[in-house]
């Protein structure tokens, strides 16, 4: 008697580590597609906060941000020795591994584990995950998957040695090959074994929102982004699709916040976005629309945003990255001067508050200075909207890649680990003291946008 395939999305290892619509999305896409083939399917997810092992007071605790956001459960762990210099806390987030373990051994001898994996510098849970699961499994073959498997194969196989590392970026192909070779057509046992075609969001313990692509790739090749390297072709689904998704979610769980996780929302497809957010509106289901992601400013004309406040866009987060233009044409080639400003003005005059609109802005880039990173501030304190620092973290197989390795001062080729943002692992050391400066400068800036929703207004309130 065969068992049925176990999916694990692992812990998150990490300085910090906020639920910000963080859901294993190419894991229970993975679930759908098996299960679609009439397999019956396990997953654990070690980052679910409905997990029965959390206590509902610490469930009401953690899960306080708006819009179904909140903090992940968390227990401060030794720092591995390549992190031991750094004078922060260092946790395994997620639940508890007595839950974790209990989970495995509730599960009949499964015929294949089936693990994900995201950020590179999270390989630390993915290891214990693997040897977790071979502790209580120990005969059946775990294959890796995903982002970290993609972009360090080699590492994966010495580090969290699955039985087979899926550095491949077609995974129909690799459950085609599962399916074979399992020696048999599995019949399904029941009509509900897919319930529906949709990344298997329905096999969590509980749900706050839903996460949602409405493409893959990205028609952009910015230096410091892998999104070329993972998805090399770009492509969007028709907005029915998206819209009948989005429309199971919302009848069938009550969903009202879905979070966009696509590389490039907006660009391409002649339409399709406005189709969705015009197939949103004849919806009149009063959703709420986040894009964690970035959008890209040079897509928001008047129109665009006008048709993203009306179907219930709540977050919006722009895409800036800096606002030295040199630098800017250096990283990408998304934004014409002046661009980013008639987008802003488009948002505002759509109805959007400031403190709706976030941008983030890169920090830590190899050659930038720390005084680019003020003046982007001071540009988004011109333009009335929250900036956001995403501190930069250096991505093998991207073109800013080598130069990161010649001005990193940590082993960044050899350690994943050093690829974590909050190292700023690219920046020097009197660069790095500049950074608490920075931080404050963005709380204030943020501070002051704030006081402008209750105040006289921003600089383009019609
Ligand atoms: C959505 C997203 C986020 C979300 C959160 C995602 C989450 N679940 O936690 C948000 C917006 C919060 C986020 C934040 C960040 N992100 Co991000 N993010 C992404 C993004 C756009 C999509 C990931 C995703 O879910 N894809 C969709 C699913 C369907 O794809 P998938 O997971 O790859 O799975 C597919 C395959 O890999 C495969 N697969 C998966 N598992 C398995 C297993 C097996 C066995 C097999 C066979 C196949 C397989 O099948 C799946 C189905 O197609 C990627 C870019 C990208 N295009 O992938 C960046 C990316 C992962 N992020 C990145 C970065 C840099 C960050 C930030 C550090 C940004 C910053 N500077 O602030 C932060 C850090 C977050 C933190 N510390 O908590 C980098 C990776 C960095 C790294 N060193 O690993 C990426 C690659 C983008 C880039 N710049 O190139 N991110």
């Amino acid at each position: 008697m065969k068992g049925v395939p176990l999916l694990i999305n692992p812990w998150i290892y990490d300085f910090a580590a906020h639920d910000l619509w963080a859901k294993p999305l190419g894991l229970l896409t993975i679930a759908s597609a098996l299960r679609s083939r009439a397999f019956s399917v396990r997953v654990i997810d070690c980052m679910d906060m409905h997990h029965p092992s959390i206590e509902k007071d610490e469930v009401l605790r953690l899960k306080k941000g708006p819009y179904g956001t909140g903090k992940f459960r968390k227990e401060a762990i030794t720092k591995p020795t390549a992190l031991s210099h750094v004078r922060r806390r260092y946790s395994r987030y997620g639940i508890s591994m007595e839950a974790f373990l209990a989970d495995l051994s509730s599960v009949e001898t499964p015929s294949v584990i089936i693990v994900t994996s995201l950020m590179t510098y999270w390989y630390p849970g993915v290891a214990e995950a693997i040897r977790a699961a071979r502790s209580v499994h120990p005969h059946v073959p775990v294959i890796l998957g995903g982002i970290y498997a993609r972009l360090c194969p080699e590492h994966a196989k010495a580090f969290a040695v699955p039985d087979l590392v899926w550095d491949g970026s077609d995974e129909t192909s690799f459950i085609e090959a599962f399916i074979k070779k399992q020696g048999f057509l599995p019949q399904p046992t029941s009509e509900d074994l897919a319930p529906h075609p949709y990344p298997a969001f329905d096999l969590l313990h509980g749900l706050d929102y839903v996460c949602i692509r409405t493409s893959s790739g990205c028609p952009f090749d910015c230096r410091y982004c892998a999104s070329r390297f993972l998805n090399p072709s770009f492509s969007r689904r028709a907005s029915e699709e998206v819209l009948r998704e989005i429309l199971y979610w919302s009848e069938e769980y009550g969903i009202k916040d879905f979070a966009f996780y696509d590389d490039a929302l907006l660009p391409g497809g002649d339409g399709a976005v406005e189709d969705l957010l015009r197939g949103i509106m004849r919806l009149e289901k009063d959703l709420r629309f986040h894009t964690p992601n970035a959008l890209h400013a040079t897509r928001i004309t008047p129109r665009l945003a006008h048709l993203l406040f009306e179907a219930g866009f709540k977050t919006i987060r722009l895409g800036l990255e800096t606002a030295d233009f040199s630098l800017r044409m250096k990283l990408d080639h998304k934004l014409k001067e002046g661009e980013f400003e008639n987008a802003v003005e488009a948002l505002f005059k759509a109805g959007f508050r400031a403190d709706d609109i976030g941008a983030y802005v890169l920090a830590g880039l190899p050659d930038q200075s720390p005084e680019d990173v003020y003046n982007t501030l001071y540009f988004l304190d011109s333009v009335g909207i929250m900036p956001f620092i995403a501190e930069y973290s250096p991505i093998p197989h991207t073109a800013l890649w080598e130069r990161a390795v010649a001005v990193s001062r940590y082993d960044i080729l050899r350690e994943p680990l050093y690829h974590n943002n909050t190292l700023l692992p690219c920046w020097s050391e009197p660069q790095r003291a500049d950074y608490v400066g920075i931080r404050r400068a963005a709380q204030a800036v943020r501070d002051k946008v704030r006081c402008s929703n209750h105040g006289e207004g921003h600089r383009f309130s019609a």
